[in-house]
């Protein structure tokens, strides 16, 4: 059982990026992961009328302690919003149908919220919705969270609801009291929800921007409740820094998954100018990256990499190695790490090629042009290679198998041969 790791361990080991020169500079800060609902990268700078979809993220991007990345991709599949989490969480992908959070709610795990209370760290998660959407409440202590503030911890009323639950904006004024309550230094994700399919608002005071009009309803709207939750991403920023939460604290937004399926790439197609072939629909799935913290020393990243590589990053950030981790992702801060990103349907993206998993269609990234597949080969079978070894990780549950390797490695050699 426990060779299936070590076929794991020993690909990882060929896979690894250095950390960067970023390493430790969070070191001992908390951390603040925003999960922005459907949120596509296209939207930042896009304009409505003139007007900014995103004004809070796109000044966000241009602050000189900010670090944007604009070829950061989504890996999710079924699981949706929990893919992202579990992905961010553990450096695993998400399976190839179901809902990891559903599916293997008690597999043994290594995710970040465990590694850090090793460090000191109390963990988190907010949330507008039930506690039992998506499993999160039991999948949530088998990930190591200390808290889960869910629906029944917040005032919801139908006055500030819509869709799915609590609106953005009250959901985060009544997060501030409660992550003033925790210990520090925290781990914490907000899982906002406002800007979720169909995009629906109710009041007139909530649609700061017009809609678009390309006649399809999902489409216009899109851009309403994106600019919705970028005002409560706003507020709530400045009431962090007002709570004195912000100082000591790093600041993690991103993209959940797509908000806009394929079958919309009529009206996408106006949107972004542009015929949508498989090769755009692909870049369509990049979602916004931006790490934030007062001090750090900001940048605009080409970067191509995707949510797997959230994990160690973010602990290379805070000052922790990384490299006994059983973990797909590397760095996306690392100088050495390879260029690519590999999605949930086999699509995978490097810096010259871009395979189109779903159709089966490489392309010269260079000139956008289809060129033959066999250009495409190397990365649709690292994609191929690494999304198969993860999904034999998940499946197997074989993590519970790491810490009885790790106890035969630092056992003394003398002992360790009389055990075999
Ligand atoms: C539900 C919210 C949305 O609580 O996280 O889930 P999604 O449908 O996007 O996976
Ligand atoms: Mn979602």
């Amino acid at each position: 059982e426990s060779s299936e790791l070590s076929e794991v361990r020993n690909y990882l080991h060929t896979q690894k990026g250095d950390p960067g020169k970023y390493f430790g500079e969070a070191e001992g800060k908390n951390v603040v992961m925003i999960s922005m609902e459907s949120l596509q990268n296209f939207v930042i700078n896009y304009r409505v009328n003139g007007e900014e979809v995103t004004p809070f993220l796109n000044d966000l991007i241009e602050d000189k302690n900010s670090l944007y990345f604009s070829n950061f991709y989504h890996n999710t599949g079924q699981g949706k919003t929990s893919d992202s989490e579990f992905i961010i969480d553990n450096s695993l992908y998400g399976l190839p149908r179901g809902a990891v959070f559903t599916t293997n709610s008690g597999n043994e795990l290594n995710a970040t919220p465990e590694i850090l209370e090793k460090e000191g760290y109390s963990s988190a998660v907010f949330h507008g919705n039930n506690d039992s959407f998506w499993n999160r409440d039991v999948m949530y202590e088998t990930l190591g969270y200390d808290t889960f503030f869910s629906k029944a911890q917040y005032d919801v009323t139908e006055d500030i609801s819509v869709n799915y639950g609590l609106k953005d904006i009250p959901f985060f004024e009544q997060s501030i009291p409660k992550v003033k309550s925790l210990e520090e230094p925290y781990y914490t994700r907000f899982i906002t929800l406002t800007h979720h399919y169909p995009f629906t608002l109710n009041k007139e005071a909530d649609k700061m921007i017009e809609q678009t009009n390309t006649g399809d309803g999902t489409v216009d709207r899109y851009f309403q409740t994106a600019r919705y939750m970028d005002e409560s991403l706003k507020k709530f920023f400045q009431s962090m820094k007002d709570a004195g939460e912000y100082k000591d604290t790093v600041f993690v937004f991103y993209g959940d998954h797509y908000g806009i399926s394929e079958n919309h790439n009529r009206a996408m197609s106006e949107i972004m100018n542009e015929e949508i072939r498989p090769f755009e629909h692909t870049q369509l799935q990049r979602v916004p990256l931006i790490i934030h913290s007062p001090g750090l020393e900001g940048k605009k990243m080409d970067t191509i990499g995707s949510q797997i590589d959230l994990k160690p990053t973010i602990l290379h950030l805070l000052g922790k190695e990384t490299e006994d981790d059983i973990q797909f992702g590397t760095d996306l801060l690392a100088e050495n790490r390879e260029n690519i990103a590999i999605l949930r349907d086999g699509s995978a993206i490097s810096e010259e090629y871009l395979y189109a998993g779903e159709d089966d269609v490489c392309y010269d990234k260079a000139t956008q042009w289809e060129v033959d597949n066999s250009k495409c080969e190397e990365i649709q079978n690292k994609a191929q290679t690494e999304l198969n070894l993860s999904d034999k990780v998940v499946y197997g549950d074989l993590l519970r198998f790491k810490d009885e390797e790790e106890q035969l490695e630092s056992t003394p050699k003398e002992e360790k041969q009389q055990k075999e």
